[in-house]
């Protein structure tokens, strides 16, 4: 089986991670719309436009099983699209309200994700639905994204910089941060460093490789990830396919996340 991992950048790595951990067998071909980042800043239509056609060429190039749309900006607003132009099943991210809100003590948790996914109305809904009791407090950040992709190019992301962005989530007490942006498990080593008092970091990546793994085993004959994990040692192919040139630095960040 082939799973089709898509981002505006390297940040569907974090997710394209916990896929090949769950279902190691399993074929990855991650696109990384590197020419189009960021989508933070784009307009609805445009994220739309873009994914669409970009999806489709590669689905072309790459046949696959389950297309896994690792970005919460375009997860909010492009997944009905996809699935009215392919049959194939799409899997989006949403930030982790509910678990979250079922590890917080304090009743305080912190969203943290692009300025796009903070705004849209989606994100409203998420909280009324999945917040129960808890305060949320939101915090969109242009840069944080740019950070992340840097560390491709080897740069450290400036951790005063990230401890000014993150200074509201600190004022506010929260014990749990919700990482609404695929990106952000990139950031974990700086982020923690900025907010020693937060108890749980929550990402949307292992729900998501469990819902990869449950839509493979009903749409593969044959496959199974506990087979695939103990019985083969077949390890997973990572094709990267860039729609601008590739950063240099992107194959031995790949390899330092555990993915060939
Ligand atoms: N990784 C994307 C997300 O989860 O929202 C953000 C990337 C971007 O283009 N802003």
């Amino acid at each position: 089986p082939r799973v089709l991992v898509f981002d505006s950048g390297i940040g569907g790595l974090s997710v394209a991670a916990c896929v090949h951990r769950q279902t190691p067998g399993v074929e990855l071909v991650y696109l990384a719309d590197n020419a189009g980042f960021p989508y933070g800043d784009k307009s609805g239509p445009a994220v739309i436009e873009r994914c669409c056609s970009l999806v489709r060429a590669c689905l072309r190039q790459y046949p696959s099983d389950v297309i896994v749309v690792a970005c919460n900006t375009a997860s909010t607003i492009v997944l009905p699209h996809l699935r009215a132009m392919t049959p194939v099943p799409v899997v989006g991210v949403v930030p982790a309200i509910k678990p979250a809100a079922g590890l917080s003590a304090n009743r305080r948790i912190g969203v943290l994700a692009t300025p796009a996914t903070v705004q849209r109305p989606y994100l409203d809904e998420l909280i009324r639905d999945f917040a129960g009791d808890c305060r949320v407090i939101r915090l969109g950040h242009p840069a944080l994204v740019q950070w992340a992709e840097g560390l491709v190019e080897g740069n450290q992301p400036p951790q005063a910089e990230v401890d000014a962005a993150l200074a509201p989530l600190s004022k506010e007490g929260v014990d749990t941060v919700v990482l609404g942006c695929t990106h952000y498990p990139l950031l974990l080593p700086w982020l923690r460093r900025s907010l020693p008092e937060v108890e749980h970091w929550v990402d949307s990546g292992d729900a998501i490789a469990r819902r990869v793994a449950f839509l493979l085993e009903s749409s593969c004959d044959g496959f199974s990830p506990l087979m695939i994990n103990s019985g083969s040692d077949q390890p997973a192919v990572l094709c990267a396919c860039f729609s601008g040139p590739a950063p240099e630095g992107i194959e031995p960040f790949m390899s330092g996340l555990g993915l060939p």
